[in-house]
């Protein structure tokens, strides 16, 4: 395998359009012959970390093994595209100090909530507003947005323009290969 690995971090609230974002991503990189591998909050919760609750220290610990697990795919050459919500500054500056300056590029799904909530794709919003879901992130738990992202997706959308941007970071991050 003739690539130098990174890591893509996608943070953003529930329905900013992360998992979307992830997916079109590996796909356009696919197509240019780069070996991706997605990490998803909602499929990781399902097995590695299916015994992790949504409280603060259970979403650090579920950010800090995927970082982790990040590194290792980075470390073996592949473009890891993480994607989670991961709400808290310090759990993803944390993960940023695992890998060599350049290597994370963490990308700000900037979506309004009132945009999410509308769209509220697994009606959580719903359910979180009617007090049925404790602790969700935007309502009743907190998101702290990144100050020093690479790249900021501020259109209500996924835009062209977003993956141009990671294109280029990706592009830096490999060494213009
Ligand atoms: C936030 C929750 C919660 C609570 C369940 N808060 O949009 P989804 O549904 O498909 O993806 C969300 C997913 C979040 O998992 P992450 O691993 O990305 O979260 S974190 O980084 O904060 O650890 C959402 C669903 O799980 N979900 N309960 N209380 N999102």
């Amino acid at each position: 395998l003739d690539q130098k690995g990174c890591v893509i971090w996608v943070t953003g609230l529930s329905g900013s359009g992360k998992s979307t974002l992830a997916c079109a991503l590996n796909q356009m990189l696919y197509q240019k012959g780069k070996l991706c591998y997605i990490l998803d909050g909602d499929n990781v919760r399902h097995g590695l970390n299916r015994d992790l609750s949504f409280k603060a220290e259970d979403r650090a610990e579920n950010i800090r093994r995927v970082g982790e697990v990040a590194k290792l795919f980075a470390d073996a050459g592949i473009i890891c595209i993480a994607s989670l919500i991961s709400p808290y500054r310090r759990d993803r500056d944390t993960c940023r100090t695992l890998l060599p300056e350049g290597d994370f590029i963490e990308v700000f799904m900037d979506v309004p909530l009132e945009v999410c909530e509308a769209r509220d794709p697994k009606g959580l919003y719903k359910l979180a507003r009617a007090g049925k879901i404790k602790g969700f992130t935007g309502i009743d738990d907190p998101y702290e947005a990144p100050l020093n992202c690479e790249i900021l997706s501020f259109f209500a959308s996924i835009s062209y323009l977003t993956y141009v941007l990671v294109f280029c970071h990706v592009k830096i991050a490999l060494g213009h290969e």
